[in-house]
C-alpha cells in the first residue's frame, strides 16, 4: 500500500524556517498551602522519611566500602557500589506520585530509585496485597528474614523488606530480590513497578521503549520511566530509543483506539557528570539536556528541566507529563538537576570537580533543605525529625546486620545459575484476549497463494517445480508466523521494511493484510533499539519477533544482543522471561558488509538460543517451536535458501501445526566412511560433494544439517563418528573462531578412541567478502570439501587437487593472519 502522505516537492523545496517553541527551565514555584492540600502533612513527611532511607542507605554502603564497618557491623564488599547520595530528591520525588502499574527502569546508580518506587508502591497497597505480594515473591523468602521478631505495622514490615531484599541483592545474597545474581548494577524488584537497571549506561534508553510499547498495544495501564544519566546522552541506544518512541505513524497510522505513542518519559537525571567528564562544558554541547527534545519532535519531547534537589518539584512535574503520556501524546524527556555529592564510586576521589562547587552543593543539600521546609511550615518539629533519622538508621541497621550473616542470607550455590540461563517454558499465548486480526486466515491472499503451491520441490519425475509453484523457505517462515499472531494476541513484529515492503525478503508479504499496524509496523533504521525494544516488550510480558536485515547489523545491536537479551532472564533469576526472537538474514553477493554469517558471535554469548534452518521443513518447524517458547531465540536465515523448496520430507512441508524437537542435528544423507557436518546453506554444497566423493571415489559420506547452535545435542553427531571415524564440518562462517571448530573440539573429546584424525574445519576464507562474482573464492565450494578430505582425512586414490587444503597450507594462513 502507499504511503498517505505524499511527498509533494513544491511543498518540501519551499522557503521558510522552522520555529522551534520555548523549553521550561526550573519553573516550579513553590506554594505550601497548594502542597499541604496535595500530599497532606503525612505525605509530606513520607517523603521526608524515604529520602532520609535512601540517605542512610547509601551513606553505610559507603562506610562499608571505604571503612569496612557501618554502625559496629563489619563487612567486605567487594562488588560495586554506585551511590546517589544527594540525588534523594529527585528519585523520591519522581515515584512519590507513581501508581504501582507505573514502571521506572534505571542505570548503575539506582539504589535510591528502587527504594524510592518500592516504598512508595508500598505505602499505596492494602494490608493483604502488600503481605500476599511479599510472601509470593521468591517463595517468600525474602519476607521469611524480616518477618522474624517483627513487631510493627505491615507497612513498616514491607519497609524492612524492601531495605533488606535490596541490601542482600547487592551482596549477593539468596535472599536478595534476585537471589543475588543482579547485584548492585542490575537489582530491582518487579511487583512494585521497579523494573530492570543497567549497569551499561544508556542500556535501559531503548528496554524502557518496549516496555511502555507492551503497555500501549496490550492497553496495559501506567506508564514507563526510563532513568537514565546525563552521561547516557552520548549513547547511540538512547537516541534510537527517542526516535522508536517519538515515530510519526503512532499518531497518524495507528488505529486510534489503541491510545497513541508509547508512554514513555526518558528522564535524565542529570547530576552534571559522567564519571569525571563533565557533561557541561567538556563532553557533550547541548547546554540543557531539555533543549535535545527540540531535536527529536516538534513538541519538544515536552521537555522541560526540573529543579531535582525539590522533592515536589519533581513529583509535580512527573504527575503532569503522566497525563500527557497516558493520553497518548509522548514521548517526554524530562532533564531532572541533581547533584552526587558522593563520588561515582566510593574509591573516587572527585579530582576533576572543585571543593568549592561541591560544598555549594552540600550547603544547598536537598535533605536538610527540604526538612527546614517542612519545619518552618510545622509539618514536622526538629525532634520529629531526630526520631525519623534514628528510626532510619536502625532500619538501616538491622537489615545490613540480617544481609551480612552467611546464617541468615547464605549464597545461592553456583551451580543454581544454571537453572535460570533459560526458562524453557511452553507458552501457546502470553494474554487471553482476541488476537486483534483484520480477515479471517483463510482469506489471507498468502494463505490462498500458499495453498496453490506444491510443499515438496520436486515432482513424481524428480524434476523441480517451478520457483512460482513451489513452496519455499520464506513462505514456511510466514506459515509458523501467522500462526502464532492468530493465537497470542500480545505477539507483535517490527524491524525495517516489515510491513508494506513485507519484510526485505518477502518473509512477511501477507501479514500487512492480516494484521493492525500495532501489531506489524517499520521501525527506523535502528538496530540497536529495534532489539532493544524488544527486550523492554518481551521482558513486560509480551511477545516480539523483531527482524535485522542482515545479519551484519547484529554490530550496530552488539549491546542489546550480548549485554541484554541474553542476560536478563539469569540477572533476574528467572523473574523475567524473554520471548523475544530475533530473526537475522544472512546475506551474499553484496560485499564485505552484508554478507558474513556471525552465528559464531552469538554462540559465544551464554543465555542466547540460536538456530539456523536450511530447509522449509526446519523452517517452519523451528520457528514454530520458538515463537511458542519463553527464552531468546536468534534465528538465523541464510538468504540463499529463501526460495528452497523442500528436498527432504517426501511428505512436503505440513500445512499443520508442528515443531522441530530443539537441538537435534538432522542427517541428510545417510553414509558410513565419512561425517559432514554443516551449518545453513552449506548443506547443499556438502551434499554434492559427498555425491561426488560416492561416485568418484566410492567414499560413502553421512551428512548432517546441525540446524541448532544452542543448545545442541551431541548424540547424533557422535554416533555418526563412532561409525565413520572421520570429520570435516562446514559453513558460511570464515574459519578463524567459527563455531564449528567448537564442534570439532567438543567431538574430539567425546569421541576421541573413535577418530582416525583430527576433524577438519572447511570455513570461508578470512578475509573480506568479496564481490558477488568472486564469491567462489571465499564461500566454501565442492572443491574445497574434496580436497580437505584428500589432505587431511582420507587420501582419495587419484584424485588431482585443485585448491591447497594441506596442514601446511593451515599454517601459512594463520602465520599472515589471513
Ligand atoms: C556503555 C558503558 N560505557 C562506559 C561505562 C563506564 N561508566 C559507568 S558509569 C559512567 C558514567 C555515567 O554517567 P551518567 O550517565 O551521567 O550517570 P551517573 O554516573 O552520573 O549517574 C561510565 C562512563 C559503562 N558502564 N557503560
Ligand atoms: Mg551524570
Amino acid at each position: 500500500m502507499p504511503k498517505s502522505i505524499v511527498v509533494d516537492p513544491k511543498v518540501v523545496r519551499k522557503p521558510g524556517t522552522v520555529k522551534i517553541n520555548s523549553i521550561p527551565l526550573n519553573q516550579y514555584t513553590p506554594d505550601f498551602q497548594k502542597e499541604e492540600k496535595k500530599y497532606g502533612k503525612e505525605g509530606l513527611a513520607r517523603m521526608y522519611y524515604h529520602m532520609l532511607i535512601i540517605r542512610e542507605f547509601e551513606s553505610m554502603l559507603n562506610l562499608i566500602k571505604t571503612q569496612g564497618s557501618y554502625q559496629g557491623i563489619e563487612y567486605n564488599h567487594r562488588g560495586p557500589a554506585h551511590l546517589s547520595i544527594g540525588q534523594e530528591a529527585a528519585s523520591v520525588g519522581q515515584c512519590y506520585n507513581l501508581g504501582i502499574e507505573d514502571f521506572i527502569f534505571g542505570s548503575h546508580r539506582s539504589h535510591g530509585e528502587i527504594l524510592a518506587k518500592c516504598l512508595s508502591a508500598a505505602n499505596q497497597l492494602k494490608e493483604d496485597d502488600l503481605m500476599s505480594t511479599m510472601k509470593k515473591y521468591m517463595g517468600g523468602s525474602c519476607l521469611s528474614v524480616v518477618e522474624k521478631d517483627h513487631k510493627g505495622s505491615v507497612l513498616d514490615l514491607a519497609e524492612d523488606y524492601i531495605i533488606y531484599g535490596t541490601l542482600a541483592e547487592i551482596f549477593a545474597r539468596e535472599n536478595g530480590f534476585n537471589k543475588g545474581l543482579g547485584g548492585s548494577m542490575h537489582a530491582f524488584f518487579a511487583p512494585f513497578g521497579s523494573m530492570p537497571n543497567n549497569a551499561i549506561v544508556g542500556g535501559s534508553g531503548d528496554i524502557c521503549v518496549g516496555a511502555a510499547l507492551f503497555k500501549r498495544v496490550n492497553r496495559k495501564p501506567g506508564i514507563v520511566i526510563g532513568n537514565i544519566g546525563d552521561g547516557s546522552m552520548g549513547c547511540g541506544p538512547v537516541w534510537e530509543g527517542m526516535m522508536v518512541a517519538s515515530m510519526d505513524q503512532y499518531r497518524l497510522l495507528w488505529d486510534k483506539e489503541v491510545g497513541g505513542a508509547p508512554p514513555i518519559m526518558f528522564n535524565i537525571f542529570n547530576n552534571f557528570y559522567g564519571m569525571g567528564g563533565q557533561t557541561k562544558g567538556e563532553t557533550m554541547g547541548y547546554e540543557f539536556v531539555a533543549r535535545i527534545g527540540a531535536g527529536v519532535n516538534p513538541e519538544n519531547m515536552h521537555a522541560e528541566r526540573v529543579d531535582g534537589y525539590n522533592p515536589l518539584a519533581v513529583a509535580d512535574a512527573v504527575e503532569r507529563k503522566k497525563k500527557i503520556l497516558l493520553a497518548g501524546k509522548g514521548p517526554v524527556l524530562l532533564d531532572t538537576i541533581t547533584y552526587r555529592h558522593s563520588g561515582h564510586s566510593p574509591s573516587d576521589a572527585s579530582s576533576y570537580r572543585s571543593k568549592e562547587e561541591m560544598e555549594m552543593w552540600m550547603n544547598n543539600d536537598c535533605i536538610p533543605e527540604f526538612g527546614d521546609y517542612l519545619e518552618k511550615n510545622k509539618v514536622i518539629t526538629k525532634s520529629d525529625r531526630e526520631k525519623l533519622a534514628a528510626k532510619v538508621t536502625d532500619k538501616v541497621r538491622r537489615a545490613m546486620a540480617l544481609a551480612v550473616s552467611l546464617d541468615i542470607s547464605p549464597r545461592v550455590e553456583g551451580r543454581y545459575i544454571e537453572n535460570v540461563m533459560f526458562s524453557n517454558e511452553k507458552i501457546e499465548k502470553l494474554d487471553d484476549r482476541e488476537p486483534e486480526v483484520l480477515m479471517p486466515l483463510k482469506d489471507n491472499p498468502r494463505v490462498k497463494a500458499n495453498a496453490k503451491k506444491n510443499r515438496f520441490a520436486l515432482d513424481e519425475k524428480g524434476k523441480p517445480y517451478s520457483k512460482a509453484k513451489t513452496f519455499v523457505l520464506r513462505d514456511a517462515l510466514f506459515e509458523a508466523m501467522i500462526h502464532r499472531f492468530y493465537i497470542d494476541p500480545t505477539m507483535i513484529a517490527y524491524g525495517e521494511e516489515n510491513r508494506d515492503w513485507g519484510g526485505a525478503f518477502a518473509v512477511y508479504r501477507g501479514l500487512t493484510e492480516a494484521l493492525p499496524y500495532h501489531r506489524l509496523f517499520n521501525s527506523p533504521i535502528s538496530e540497536g533499539a529495534i532489539v532493544g525494544s524488544g527486550v523492554g516488550y518481551a521482558l513486560s510480558g509480551g511477545r516480539a519477533v523483531v527482524e535485522l536485515m542482515y545479519c551484519d547489523f547484529m554490530g550496530r545491536a552488539g549491546d542489546e544482543l550480548f549485554n541484554q537479551v541474553a542476560k536478563w532472564q539469569s540477572m533476574s533469576a528467572g523473574v523475567l522471561k524473554m520471548p523475544l526472537v530475533v530473526r537475522v538474514s544472512v546475506g551474499s553477493k553484496y560485499g564485505a558488509q552484508h554478507s558474513q554469517d556471525w552465528a559464531a558471535l552469538v554462540a559465544h554469548i551464554p543465555g542466547l538460543k540460536a538456530m539456523f534452518p536450511s530447509t522449509p521443513y526446519d523452517a517452519k518447524g523451528m520457528l514454530n517451536m520458538a515463537l511458542a517458547g519463553s527464552d531468546p531465540v536468534i534465528f538465523f536465515e541464510s538468504q540463499k535458501l529463501y526460495d528452497m523448496g523442500e528436498m527432504f520430507q517426501k511428505e512436503g512441508v505440513p500445512e499443520g501445526y508442528y515443531e522441530i524437537p530443539e537441538g537435534e542435528p538432522a542427517v541428510r544423507r545417510k553414509g558410513k566412511d565419512l561425517t559432514i557436518i554443516t551449518i545453513g546453506a552449506t548443506l547443499y554444497t556438502a551434499l554434492k560433494a559427498a555425491d561426488e566423493l560416492e561416485e568418484k571415489y566410492g567414499v560413502s559420506a553421512e551428512v548432517i544439517d546441525l540446524r541448532f547452535i544452542n543448545p545442541l545435542h551431541y548424540e547424533i553427531l557422535v554416533e555418526s563418528v563412532k561409525k565413520t571415524g572421520k570429520v570435516v564440518l562446514t559453513s558460511d562462517a570464515v574459519d578463524r573462531g567459527s563455531f564449528l571448530h567448537n564442534v570439532a573440539s567438543t567431538i574430539t573429546q567425546l569421541a576421541f578412541d573413535y577418530l582416525d584424525g583430527p576433524p577438519a574445519v572447511v570455513g570461508s576464507r578470512n578475509w573480506i567478502t568479496p564481490a558477488a562474482e568472486m564469491e567462489e573464492d571465499f564461500f566454501p565450494q565442492i572443491e574445497w570439501i574434496i580436497d580437505t578430505v584428500h589432505e587431511r582425512i582420507l587420501p582419495l586414490p587419484g584424485h588431482q587437487a585443485s585448491t591447497v587444503q594441506t596442514t601446511g597450507e593451515l599454517m601459512r594462513r594463520n602465520r599472515i593472519g589471513v
